[in-house]
């Protein structure tokens, strides 16, 4: 398994809840920035991960979670 990717606003608690998580459970991640105060998350390459753009997205081996 690859190492997950929390895409997301670090200030939102969708996305905290999930860092937590994976930091509860010691996983190893990476966090991509992607910031709803710039419209970040209505860009075409998010839209593309994530159609209703929202944060978070969470991505394991190529497949999301939303
Ligand atoms: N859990 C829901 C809601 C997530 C949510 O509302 N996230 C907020 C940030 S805490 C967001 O993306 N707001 C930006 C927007 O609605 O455009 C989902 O993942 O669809």
């Amino acid at each position: 398994m690859t190492k997950p990717t929390v895409y997301g606003t670090p200030q939102s608690t969708y996305v905290r809840t999930v860092r937590l998580l994976l930091e509860e459970a010691g996983a190893d991640y990476n966090l991509k920035k992607v910031d709803i105060f710039n419209g970040e998350s209505k860009s075409p390459e998010y839209l593309a991960k994530n159609p209703f753009g929202k944060v978070l997205t969470l991505e394991v081996d190529g497949g999301t979670a939303l």
